[in-house]
């Protein structure tokens, strides 16, 4: 009867007799299926019958999908299978996969081991095609808007690398590791621009190099940074003002928009009482003594 102990110490031995030192191949992902690798049989010194005659071929650990496989007649070692780095390895820097060849009579195991090489075939994106941001018009230059960064499922240089903002009025770009944000560089003016689109480009470091946009929206929300402004720029009205004597005077005076079209009489009497002051003193008035005609900034008596 063999004991347990035995029984390990015997596959041990058998393994270290029949594995012959370790093969490795580099090359890119996504190679055409029967796209050479290697040749085999040159690489381990054999004759190209041999591997016929001992029935080598490829195995791989059990789980693993079989993606190579050797052609018996010239020993050539090919894709078998479609290899995509990115759904192999994800982010890992090295993609490595393992194989192992087999060959009879007598058994002889050798460890394969592909290092498989990125390729730039994934363009940098942005998870949203576009982004909004609102910002109100009275944020000063040099805010900072933080704008999601951009993912590339390559690796290394193929990877995003740059961003670049396109040319406009009041934004430049800060981009700091993964930190992408707009600077507000020049400040913004609702009155003028209600909505701004901004086109901002992600870039991989690879060649050819491959790029992904995304719109930025900005709403710009309004700040009170307009004092009323007037209807027109001169409006001309008679006024009958009463001082010292009674004479009749023509006035010309701004009017604020929200001026009602006739004053009410009590008001028309506060009027009077205003020009008055006014009259006597300087011939123009600020009105800040008058609170019912807070749409009036000034009054400028011509006569
Ligand atoms: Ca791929
Ligand atoms: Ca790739
Ligand atoms: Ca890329
Ligand atoms: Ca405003």
């Amino acid at each position: 009867m063999v004991s347990k102990f035995e029984t390990c110490g015997f596959h041990f031995l058998l393994f270290l007799h029949v594995t012959y030192g370790d093969m490795s191949y580099s090359f890119p992902e996504e190679m055409k299926r029967g796209s050479i690798i290697g040749n085999m049989a040159k690489d381990l010194g054999l004759e190209t019958g041999t591997l016929s005659n001992r029935r080598a071929r490829i195995d791989t650990d059990g789980t693993d999908k079989r993606y190579c496989d050797i052609n018996l007649n010239n020993g050539e070692l090919i894709v078998a299978d479609r290899i995509d780095r990115e759904g192999l390895c994800g982010e890992k820097a090295s993609c490595i996969l393992k194989h192992e060849l087999v060959l009879e009579n007598p058994l002889e195991l050798h460890r394969i081991t592909f290092h498989i090489q990125d390729i730039n075939d994934n363009s940098p994106q942005f998870n949203e095609e576009s982004i909004n941001l609102e910002i109100r018009e009275s944020a000063v230059r040099g805010a900072r808007f933080v704008i999601e960064e951009a993912h590339d499922a390559d690796v290394g240089q193929n990877s995003v690398q740059q961003y670049s903002l396109k040319k406009n009025d009041n934004f430049i770009l800060a981009v700091d590791g993964n930190t992408i944000e707009l600077v507000l560089e020049k400040e913004l003016d609702r009155e003028k621009q209600q909505e701004i689109n901004l086109l901002l480009t992600a870039l991989d470091g690879g060649s050819p190099q491959r790029s992904g946009t995304v719109v930025i929206h900005v709403t710009v929300l309004d700040a009170n940074d307009n004092a009323p402004v007037f209807s027109q720029a001169v409006y001309k009205a008679s006024l009958n003002v009463f001082y010292t004597h009674t004479h009749t005077h023509t006035h010309t005076h701004t009017r604020a928009r929200a001026l009602p079209p006739s004053l009410p009489h009590s008001l028309t009497h506060s009027l009077t009482h205003c020009v008055a002051y006014s009259l006597a003193h300087y011939n123009v008035v600020s009105l800040i003594d008058c609170p019912w005609l807070s749409d009036f900034l000034m009054l400028t008596f011509i006569s």
